[in-house]
Parts: C-alpha cells; sequence; structure tokens
C-alpha cells in the first residue's frame, strides 16, 4: 500500500491530524495497534483550550460538544483556608470547554468513515523503517498476515510507549525529564459534581482535584505516594480523602457513589528533542509528557498536530521542504512553555517529600500573592486557557 502520509497511533492526535490532512485532500492512513473501543476505554483529560475547541470546530466536527460540553470561564485554587477563582474568562476573554478526551476521540472516530480517513484498527509489531530517508514505511502484522504502507512523511502519534521516538537515534535525540515522586488516583462516578468549576486542592495531606465530565458524571483526583496499589483504594476511602483535602465547604457537596473507573497514573515531566527526524514527525505524547495539573498533556497534541498539518500541507501542496524541516522548532517553542506552567502548578499545588517548612511557606507565600494579584491571575489565566498557537 502506498500513501502520503502514515500516522502511526489513533488517540486524539494521530485522528485529529488525520482528519486535518484529509479535509486538505492529502493521502493517510492511521495504523492503531489496540481496538476503537479499547482507545475509548481509556479515562484521560477533560478540560480543553480554546485551541483544540477550534480545530474542531474547522473540522465541523464540533456539535455534539457544542451541545453536551460545558464551558467554564473560571477555576479555583484552594490552600485548605480559602478558594482563590481565577476568573479565566474575566482576565483573558476566553473560557475552557469541559469535554472529556474520550468523547472528542469518539466523535474524531465516528467521523473518519465518511471523511475518507482509513484507520487500521489491531495492528500488531508495528515498526517503522528508513525514516531518516524519503521513503520510509511502516509494516505491521494483522490477521495472520504481514503489512507493509510506503509513505513519504510518517507521524508518530503513538504516546509514550509507542514505537516512533525509538525510530530517532539514540545520538539524534535528547531527553529532558522529570519524574514526580507522586502519582494521581483518579476516580470516576455517575454522580453530580460538587462544585460547579473546578477546584485544585493543596491540603496538609495531600493535592486533590474536582473535575467533572458532565452536570451528571465527576472526575476527582488524590495524589497518592508511587508505593500505593489501586486495590488498597476502596470506593469509600478515596470519598474519605477527597471529603477531607477539598476541604469542608466542598466536601459537604461531594455526591459519593460507585467508581466506574479507578486508577493511579504516574507524573513525569518529559520532552523529547527533535520531534522531527528526517521524513518522521513527532506529535502528543509520543514527543512530550506534563503533570495532568495544568491541563495541557492532549492541548499540546492539538497544538503539534496543527503545526504539523500547517507544515504537510505546505510540502505537499507547494512543495515547500523547509515547512516540514521547521516544524519542531515551532512545535517546541509552544511545548517547552506548557511544560513549564505545567511544573509550576504542581510544584505549588503538591506537598513534595522532599520539601520542609521552609518549601511550605514559599507554597503559601505564593498562593497569598496570587490571591491578592491580578497580574499573577492573569498569568496563570493565560496558560490556562491556552498560549496563542
Ligand atoms: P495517546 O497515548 O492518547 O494515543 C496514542 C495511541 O497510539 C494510542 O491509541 C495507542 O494505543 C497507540 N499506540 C501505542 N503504541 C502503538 C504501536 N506500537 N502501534 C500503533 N499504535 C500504537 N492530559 C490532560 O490534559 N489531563 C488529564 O487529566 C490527563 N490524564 C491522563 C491520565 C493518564 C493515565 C495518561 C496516560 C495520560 C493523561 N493525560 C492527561 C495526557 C493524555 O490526555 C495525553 O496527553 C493524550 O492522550 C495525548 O494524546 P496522544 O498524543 O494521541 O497519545
Ligand atoms: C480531568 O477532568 O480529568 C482533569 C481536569 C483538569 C486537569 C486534569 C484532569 O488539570
Amino acid at each position: 500500500m502506498k500513501t502520503q502520509v502514515a500516522i502511526v497511533g489513533a488517540g486524539p492526535a494521530g485522528l485529529l491530524l488525520g482528519h486535518l490532512l484529509r479535509a486538505e485532500g492529502i493521502a493517510c492512513v492511521v495504523i492503531e495497534r489496540q481496538s476503537g473501543e479499547y482507545v475509548l476505554s481509556r479515562i484521560r483529560a477533560g478540560v480543553l483550550e480554546q485551541g483544540t475547541v477550534g480545530l474542531m470546530e474547522r473540522l465541523g466536527l464540533d456539535a455534539r460538544m457544542k451541545v453536551e460540553g460545558l464551558p467554564h470561564g473560571g477555576f479555583n485554587l484552594a490552600d485548605g483556608e480559602r478558594l482563590i477563582r481565577i476568573d479565566v474568562a474575566a482576565l483573558t476573554g476566553q473560557s475552557v470547554m469541559v469535554y472529556g478526551q474520550t468523547e472528542l476521540t469518539r466523535d474524531l472516530m465516528d467521523a473518519a468513515p465518511a471523511r475518507g480517513l482509513e484507520v487500521i484498527y489491531q495492528a500488531g509489531d508495528v515498526a517503522l523503517h528508513d525514516v531518516a530517508g524519503n521513503a520510509p514505511f511502516v509494516t505491521f502484522a494483522r490477521q495472520g498476515r504481514d503489512h507493509r504502507i510506503d509513505a513519504r512523511i510518517v507521524v508518530g502519534c503513538d504516546g509514550f510507549h509507542g514505537p516512533s521516538r525509538q525510530a530517532i537515534p539514540a545520538n539524534v535525540g535528547r531527553v529532558f525529564e522529570r519524574v514526580y515522586p507522586f502519582g494521581w488516583l483518579g476516580i470516576l462516578a455517575d454522580v453530580p459534581p460538587c462544585n460547579h468549576e473546578l477546584i485544585y486542592a493543596n491540603h496538609e495531606r495531600g493535592f486533590a482535584l474536582a473535575s467533572m465530565r458532565s452536570a451528571t458524571r465527576s472526575r476527582y483526583y488524590i495524589d497518592v505516594p508511587l508505593t500505593e496499589r489501586i486495590e488498597d483504594w476502596s470506593d469509600d476511602r478515596v470519598w474519605d480523602e477527597l471529603a477531607v483535602r477539598l476541604g469542608p465547604d466542598a466536601a459537604a457537596q461531594i455526591t459519593r457513589g460507585p467508581a466506574l473507573e479507578k486508577s493511579i497514573a504516574p507524573l513525569r515531566s518529559f520532552v523529547f528533542e527533535p520531534m522531527r527526524h528526517g521524513s518522521l514527525l513527532l506529535c502528543g505524547d509520543a514527543a512530550h509528557i506534563v503533570p495532568p495539573t495544568g491541563a495541557k498533556g492532549l492541548n499540546l497534541a492539538a497544538s503539534d498536530v496543527h503545526y504539523a498539518a500547517q507544515a504537510l500541507v505546505a510540502f505537499f501542496r507547494d512543495g515547500d521542504a523547509d515547512a516540514v524541516a521547521g516544524y519542531s522548532a515551532k512545535a517546541l517553542a509552544r511545548v517547552w512553555k506548557s511544560e513549564r506552567f505545567s511544573w509550576a502548578l504542581t510544584k505549588l499545588m503538591h506537598r513534595f517529600p522532599e520539601d520542609g517548612p521552609f518549601e511550605r511557606r514559599m507554597q503559601r507565600a505564593e498562593l497569598d500573592y496570587i490571591a491578592s494579584s491580578e497580574a499573577a491571575q492573569r498569568s496563570i489565566a493565560e496558560n490556562y486557557v491556552g498560549l496563542p498557537l
């Protein structure tokens, strides 16, 4: 099989890129290891930046989001004594959209057949070949047969554990990483949210986040040591801990219910440079990871895809090879700013084992400053709604 662009991975990055390329008449194929059902079963992000919403609008795939999504004009920082509301709408003129990654992926997945986007699911042993040259190809096994797809460009959208990043020689690539000494235990339940906006809490017992998927479905998180096992956390134990960490006012509004999903995810800051090598581009978690504190992971995948689609349209339509060559620097400029924001908000809102009384005073002083300074709140707000593309 021959195509112009072979995309590895049918998560939000791979599907969004596939749709953007097809909308410009560029031939592409998406190769995915799992089944579509499995991809949809992963509970991930919940907050979309305006830029991500804009890409779905541009594709005409925002209808369900506009009906079921929840526009939010603000969010809250709590520290056990007060709630500091960051009024993103007033401070930036923008809002964020609360709409689960699962739903966004489902919208992209459902629209693929009618828009001529071919997605090959359950592809085993996916491997990338000759990516440094001008004739790369991807091989995979499916239903007992070996397959090969020849392409001019390969885009790795295969997440943190996929093969694409590994296809870049070790002497070319450079890794920047920080692994955090805790993970996030998340619980999803069909109960109404405890607050109409998100609450990020830094309590003496640890971090908590009250989020949501709809007016009847809530998503909560607490941070836990990496040694914790999910089987040691009954639903009641999670609800009890959330009630303490979110504070009495929020706790009084918490509706408990059985977990639809409950899992622990490790936290890391990770960037791989470059995001292009020869005819291979990397997008999303294949190239970078952020701690979810800043709600940036999915949105960074979307901005990478925006830049990659721009470059590939210029390359295939106008023969502009510089556009592809410039992709990595352009994407990384925004990646690093989001990495900084995610790292800074994680440092502010979590208790680190190595921190002493001085570090705790620094957190309190920073929250006092944020509570009293419109400039400080504006800085947080413009990062939260998403820096310009
Ligand atoms: P994805 O990982 O979503 O998709 C990669 C795709 O490639 C997958 O479908 C995978 O099956 C496929 N793939 C992997 N190996 C392959 C192979 N060998 N061959 C073919 N296909 C292959 N972000 C937030 O903003 N907020 C959050 O709360 C949040 N929570 C998260 C919780 C967890 C447990 C994880 C892991 C991530 C979380 N993230 C969160 C980040 C997450 O949303 C990612 O940023 C987002 O999924 C990035 O999308 P993709 O780059 O498409 O990667
Ligand atoms: C979520 O709803 O899953 C969510 C929201 C905001 C975050 C992280 C996760 O910062």
